[in-house]
C-alpha cells in the first residue's frame, strides 16, 4: 500500500479544503511519530485515510453502516457525523486495503477519542485538532495544544478532550459517552 497512491485517491473523493485538511493531518501525524518514535508510514497512512467517509450526508453514513453491519448507537443514530470514524475505518480495511489493526482503530476513535490509546491513536487524534489549515478562530486553544503535542502527549489528548467537551456544551451539541470516558481518562494528565 503505498502513500502517493492513497493520496491520489483522497484527492479524487474529497474536495480541497477537506483534502488540504486530511494531508495536513498526515504531515503532522509524521512529526508527531518522529517525536514519539512510532512508524512513520502507518502514521501518514492513518492520516490521509482518518476522514475517508467524511464527504458523506448524514442518510448515507446510516445506510452505509446498516449496509455493512456496523453498531450505531442512539447519540450516532442523532449525530450521524459521528459515524465517519467507524465507516473511515470500514473503507480503509475494504476499498484501501489497510490490514494493521491500530491504524484502522486510530481511524475509529479520532473523533471521540477513547480511554487508554496506543501512541499511533493519541497521535491522530491530537494531529486531527492541530493540523496546519485549522484555524485560530475556530478551534479553542490552538496554539496552547499545537506547542503541549510536542512537549507532552497525554497533556494534550487531555486539553484536546477538555476543550472539545467545553465546545459542545456550548452549542448544545450531543455529548457521546466516549468523548466523556477520554476526557475522565486523561484528566490525570492535566498539569
Ligand atoms: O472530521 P473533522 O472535522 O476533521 O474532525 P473530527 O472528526 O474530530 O470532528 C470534529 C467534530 O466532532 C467537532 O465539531 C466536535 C465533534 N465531536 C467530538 N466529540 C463529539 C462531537 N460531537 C458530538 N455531537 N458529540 C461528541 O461526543
Ligand atoms: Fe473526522
Ligand atoms: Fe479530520
Amino acid at each position: 500500500m503505498d502513500i502517493l497512491s492513497l493520496q491520489g485517491q483522497m484527492a479524487d473523493i474529497l474536495k480541497p479544503k477537506r483534502y488540504l485538511h486530511v494531508l495536513g493531518v498526515s504531515y503532522t501525524c509524521a512529526s508527531l511519530a518522529m517525536r514519539y518514535q512510532v512508524d512513520l508510514t502507518k502514521a501518514q497512512i492513518a492520516g490521509l485515510l482518518h476522514d475517508c467517509a467524511k464527504h458523506l450526508s448524514g442518510e448515507t453514513l446510516l445506510m452505509e453502516c446498516i449496509t455493512y453491519g456496523l453498531p450505531i448507537s442512539m447519540i450516532e443514530e442523532k449525530n450521524p457525523y459521528l459515524l465517519h470514524g467507524k465507516l473511515g475505518a470500514y473503507y480503509a480495511k475494504e476499498k484501501y486495503g489497510v490490514e494493521d489493526e491500530e491504524i484502522l482503530s486510530s481511524i475509529i476513535y479520532h473523533t471521540t477519542g477513547k480511554p487508554n490509546m496506543t501512541i499511533l491513536e493519541k497521535i491522530v487524534f491530537v494531529a486531527d485538532y492541530i493540523e496546519p489549515s485549522r484555524q485560530k478562530d475556530r478551534v479553542r486553544g490552538l496554539d496552547e495544544v499545537r506547542e503541549h503535542a510536542f512537549e507532552n502527549l497525554d497533556r494534550t489528548v487531555y486539553e484536546v478532550a477538555r476543550n472539545t467537551l467545553a465546545y459542545l456544551k456550548e452549542c448544545g451539541g450531543d455529548i457521546d459517552s466516549t468523548t466523556v470516558d477520554t476526557y475522565n481518562y486523561y484528566k490525570k494528565y492535566a498539569v
